[in-house]
């Protein structure tokens, strides 16, 4: 990485890609085949579901539920090539500053590249950073699970408690949930994000100061509501221990900004760093992952780290036709911007992954929800869409009714395991029945025909069909391990990179959360101070503040 952004990172005009001609020739296209039904897709080319498939890192997607032909992919990879697809994912991987609005890196990648790799970032190799960051963090964290490293009272860790919001958050607890299996059942582990003040003291009501660590994760270390957990958690600690040196054994920090840690009073002994080039959501895999670390061990933090890898050599070696985050993205356009669905259902069949909806809602709507250009140019296309989803099967006792019989067209992604971690009679062939039992109905539905054929009442036909043409995703694996994680949250990374470069947009910066921040501050003065003569908002805000004001301190 230069100090000068170098020319394929550049802020070039680019057409917008909806006037590019593959665009255009896709649009075509959709007025031919956008009327086919999943059933005459399948009818016409029998053995879809074998050819319609991929296969990487332990992951296999079956995407011939979509609405495709072999000639919409390949207009998709025309389409993605002539967007610089393959150019832009080198200059990801070769740390060009791809986060122009940043005028940073976006290298997750070298978090998980193993030694030996070589990848310069200003000129200097990172991995060995990386490297030495890691073995750092499984130094401590083989201390603290041992009872080596002991609370200031000398009773051993048994509770942590991370703090952190976002992208400090959403993905330590996605990853400790998910690999909770892995996970040391002696010790608690618990996620403090929200400023609210029930978040912490409900984390901490039956705990015992002596026996917890607080892992602080905040990259700015300035985040208003990380920060304002924090000091009650110093304050809530000090209350029960007494003596400042308490600090030391009960805090440790995870940032970039050594200063801040300082100020905090945490030693830098005890905080564990990483760089600009690791973006907020795409760090759980950086020191950020310590909480998980702690939970499940360096080994199979290591293991996770190699599946992500996995992933990345597959999505940068693979060829477009069978590369998966390649094919997941350019799906996702295909239904996003010609299909014209507003939203992504995302639905693990694994308990374990019952925060990984949660998860992909902060990697793919802060990636890609942005409305203009690389360039600075509006839209005239949609770009991110929602993404939501709950664990399999309750969902199917809840919106799937919308998603089978509403009127608005909703891809899913499906994501099941074939050996379950917690064998329990028959209950995970009862599971995965289910997922392919809704894909298969979400697909081709149920004719009315087929409905009065079971001596339907006909006044009850309408309501008992099924239109089906619902395209999804299945993604199966072997089993939900901590390698299986790491290269389907890479996956998923690179799969919202390959949307954002053919929306030419900027998938690694966050304007409106940092709009957000800097809001927070102004708000919380004013709410705070009666004494504020004139509000200067709208009369709706100034009424709210007002009337706030007043039932927070009745009689003043
Ligand atoms: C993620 C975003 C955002 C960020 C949080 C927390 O990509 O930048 O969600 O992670 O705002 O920021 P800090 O880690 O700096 O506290």
């Amino acid at each position: 990485m230069s100090a000068e952004p170098p020319p394929s990172a550049r802020c070039e005009k680019a057409p917008l890609p909806s006037a590019r001609p593959q665009w255009q020739a896709l649009q075509q296209h959709f007025g031919r085949i956008g009327g086919k039904h999943l059933r005459e897709l399948f009818a016409d080319e029998p053995a879809r579901g074998e050819q319609y498939v991929a296969e990487a890192a332990g992951l296999y997607l079956d995407y011939s539920k979509q609405r495709v032909t072999d000639e919409t992919l390949s207009l998709l990879r025309q389409l993605a090539v002539a967007c610089g697809l393959p150019a832009r994912i080198e200059a990801m991987f070769r740390g060009e500053r791809i986060n122009v609005t940043e005028h940073r890196a976006a290298l997750q990648a070298a978090l998980r590249a193993p030694t030996g790799e070589r990848i310069l970032v200003d000129g200097k190799d990172v991995v060995p950073e990386v490297h030495a960051v890691l073995d750092r963090m499984a130094a401590f964290c083989d201390r603290v699970r041992s009872g080596a490293w002991t609370g200031h009272s000398g009773k051993r860790i048994r509770n942590v408690i991370n703090i952190g919001i976002g992208g400090s958050d959403l993905g330590p607890v996605m990853a400790f949930e998910a690999l909770r299996h892995y996970s040391r059942r002696d010790l608690v582990f618990r996620f403090v994000s929200n400023v609210d003040g029930t978040d912490f003291a409900e984390a901490v009501r039956d705990l015992d100061a002596a026996e917890t660590l607080f892992v602080i994760c905040s990259k700015t270390f300035t985040t208003q509501e990380t920060l304002t957990n924090a000091h009650a958690a110093r304050d809530w600690c000090l209350r029960a221990l007494g003596e400042e040196q308490a600090v030391a054994k009960h805090f440790v920090a995870v940032s970039t900004n050594t200063a801040e840690v300082k100020k905090f009073g945490i030693a830098t002994d005890n905080m564990f760093g990483f760089w600009d080039w690791v973006g907020g959501r795409y760090s759980m895999d950086s020191a950020i992952g310590l909480s998980t670390m702690l939970a499940i061990g360096p080994e199979h933090f290591r293991a996770m780290l190699a599946g992500f890898h996995a992933m990345d050599e597959h999505f940068r070696g693979a060829p477009l036709e069978r590369n998966l985050p390649a094919l997941l993205g350019l799906l996702a356009i295909w239904n996003s911007n010609f299909l014209g669905a507003p939203t992504v259902a995302v639905l693990p069949y694994e308990q374990y992954l019952k925060r990984f909806p949660a998860y992909l809602q902060q990697l793919t709507m802060e990636s890609n929800g942005k409305h203009v250009t690389l360039d600075g140019a509006r839209v005239d296309y949609s770009t991110g869409p929602i993404y939501w989803g709950e664990p399999g099967t309750n969902g199917q006792h809840s919106f799937y009714q919308l998603i089978h019989q509403g009127t608005q067209l909703i891809p899913c992604d499906f994501i099941g395991f074939c050996q379950p971690l917690n064998p329990l009679g028959e209950q995970h062939d009862l599971l995965m029945a289910n997922l392919f039992a809704q894909g298969e109905a979400l697909a081709f539905g149920k004719t009315a025909g087929e409905v009065r054929a079971e001596d339907t009442p006909a006044a009850l036909v309408p309501h008992r069909s099924f239109e089906g043409n619902r395209p999804s995703n299945t993604i199966l694996a072997e089993q939900l391990t901590p390698h299986a994680l790491g290269a389907l949250v890479a996956l998923y990374e690179h799969s919202v990179f390959v949307q954002g470069v053919i929306w030419n947009i900027d998938s690694f910066d966050q304007w409106g959360v940092e709009l957000g921040k800097a809001l927070a501050k102004r708000a919380v003065a004013e709410i705070t101070s009666p004494d504020t003569p004139e509000l200067g908002h709208d009369s709706s805000t100034n009424a709210l503040i007002r009337r706030y004001r007043r039932l927070r301190q009745p009689g003043t």
